[in-house]
This record gives structure tokens, sequence and C-alpha cells, in this order.
């Protein structure tokens, strides 16, 4: 991975102000990122100094520099929800067929789900519900159908750092015929204990390449005193993606760069974004391809790191 000679690539001196909400903001981190009529898209996930969660639209020419929006994005149909929201936060966007779908975190009173929204143009945005039954976190969709089911890969929230917060060590897949109801099928990894990823959650949504789906994702060493996040490749079979090819064995990506070491929360790259910028005419991923991984860094800022698909591919295998 190479880290972008501009990174931080986004801070909070870029984000406009918009009163009464988006004054002298925090942080802005964690992006959903997507190709949108030619242009890079980032749905950038912003914190105000009251720690309340916003979500802004990014679009860029290059992928490198972004103008931001002075619009707030809202989910129509959210406040239908009979229950109080915290948060929604880490927008992962896959497009299927013509739509783009974007999973993300909801922070409710009782505790955290996934939720889905729609847009076909990044104006409008429909909110189509919270999708999990189970407390869960990091859910990405496929870009495609498998046998007329959808598929997502997803972190069950159900483990609890001593003396911290609720996460999670496990991916798992779940399988819907409607988007809306889920249902849990298989583990597909596990947490390493002792070594670098101990508690694992995927990354930006899988990629489809002629070797298998690349899944990103992040882990986090906790046997240091402060939690460690870094960032890993699984490589999924092609036609059962709850199978694992292969795994990297180090990380690909950790916190070593000031603006990664110290921030909000220190020592955390958040992978949540990936573009690849080659597709073969059957739709798969160039293996000569570029990618670039839009990253939250010490959930602070956003960074920026490249790498090609023939590379991921290799510390699979390595
Ligand atoms: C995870 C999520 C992310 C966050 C990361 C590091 O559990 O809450 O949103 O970036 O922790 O704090």
């Amino acid at each position: 991975m190479k880290r972008n000679e501009n990174n931080p690539l986004i801070t909070r001196n870029n984000i406009p102000g918009i009163p009464p909400h988006l004054v002298d903001v925090t942080s802005v981190f964690n992006p959903g990122a997507v190709m949108y009529n030619d242009k890079y898209l980032l749905l950038l996930r912003i914190q105000n100094r009251g720690r309340k969660t916003f979500w802004l639209k990014a679009i860029s020419d290059d992928g490198l520099n972004f103008e931001i929006d002075k619009k707030i994005i809202e989910l129509d149909g959210i406040e239908k929800i009979n229950e109080t929201i915290h948060h929604v936060y880490d927008p992962r966007i896959t497009k299927i067929d013509d739509v783009y779908y974007i999973m993300f975190a909801m922070d409710l009173e009782r505790d955290c789900r996934l939720g889905l929204a729609r847009t076909n143009d990044f104006e409008e945005y429909k909110f189509l519900g919270i999708v999990s039954d189970q407390p869960s976190r990091n859910g990405v969709l496929f870009p495609e159908k498998f046998k007329g089911k959808y598929l997502r890969t997803e972190r069950p929230n159900n483990f609890q750092i001593k003396d911290g917060p609720i996460t999670g060590n496990s991916i798992i897949i779940s399988e819907s015929s409607d988007l809306l109801n889920w249902e849990p099928k298989s583990i597909v990894a596990e947490g390493r204990k002792f070594y670098w990823d101990e508690l694992i959650g995927s990354g930006p949504p899988p990629v489809k390449t002629r070797k298998g789906w690349l899944q990103l994702y992040h882990g986090v060493a906790t046997h240091f005193n402060n939690p460690v996040y870094q960032l890993g490749v699984l490589l999924l079979d092609l036609e059962d993606p709850g199978k694992v090819i292969s795994r990297s064995t180090q990380n690909i990506l950790e916190p070593r760069e000031l603006y990664e070491m110290v921030g909000q929360v220190p020592n955390v790259v958040f992978p949540s974004g990936m573009i690849v910028e080659e597709f073969d005419e059957r739709g798969y991923a160039k293996e000569s391809s570029e990618v670039k991984i839009y990253y939250g860094a010490a959930d602070t800022c956003v960074g920026l790191a490249t790498t090609t698909i023939q590379e991921l591919l290799n510390e699979c295998f390595n």
C-alpha cells in the first residue's frame, strides 16, 4: 500500500461550515466510496463538537481533490422509525443494477444495528429500514445476486473488549431475498487471538476478480493497552463467497503516520471505501488495475492508500 503524498486527504479544515450543525467540526472519517458518472464520490462521516454524526457528499475528477457539498445528507423516511437513533455512520456503498445501496451502522438506544438506504442520483436518499435482527455492524453488500439471493458480509456485535465498547470477532455471511430481511448463513472468518487481527470486521464492499472476491477487512490487536486497527484481505470463493480461499497473514496497512497514530481514537486505520479503476469486459477487476482505498485515520481524518489488484491477491497467497 502506498499512502498518497497529500495525506491526510480530507481533514476537518476542508469541511464547509453549515450552520447550525456543522460549524468548526471535530472530525471527518470512515467514508463510503463509489464511482458515479465517471467521478469519484465519497460519503463522509462527520462529527461536530457535540459528537453528533452527519454525512456530506464529496465529488472528485481524480480521486484526490474533492469538492465537498454544502448540504447535509438526509435519509428520507428515517424519521418514521419509532425509537431513538443516536448515530448513523460508516456508510458502505454498493451498486446493484442501476441502484446505489448504502449500508451503515445505526447506534440505537438498545444496541447497534445495520441500516439500509438507496439512491439513484446521490441527491435524494430513501431509508429502507433497519436490516439486522441481531446487533451488527460493518455490513457490506455484494454487487450481484447469487442464485437469486442478495448476500452481505457483516460483523455481529457480540463481544465486549474489557472495559471497552461492544464489538465482534467474526465476519459472517448472510442472505436475503428482498434486502430487508436477512438470514445469517455461516462464519466466514474469525479473529486470530494474540495476533494483529484478534477482532475483525468487513471493510469496503467485496470486489470480484477472476481469482475470487477480494474482501478487505479491519483487524484489531487488543493485547496492548490501546487497541490498534489495521487492514487485511480475504479472498472468497467466486460461486460460494462464504468459503475462504485465502487470507493475508500480516496486515497490509497499519498506523504509522502521525495522523493515523494521533487523534480522536489513536492508532486506527479503518478502510471503508475502495475504488477499482479497471474492469474487464466480463466485469472482473483487472489484475493490473490500480485500487484506491479511502480510510479513516484515528477517527479524525481521511487517508488514501493505493495498490493494485495483483498486489492484494499476492498478499492473500503470501
Ligand atoms: C469501530 C467503529 C468505527 C471506528 C473504529 C475505531 O468499532 O466504531 O466506526 O472507526 O471502531 O474507533
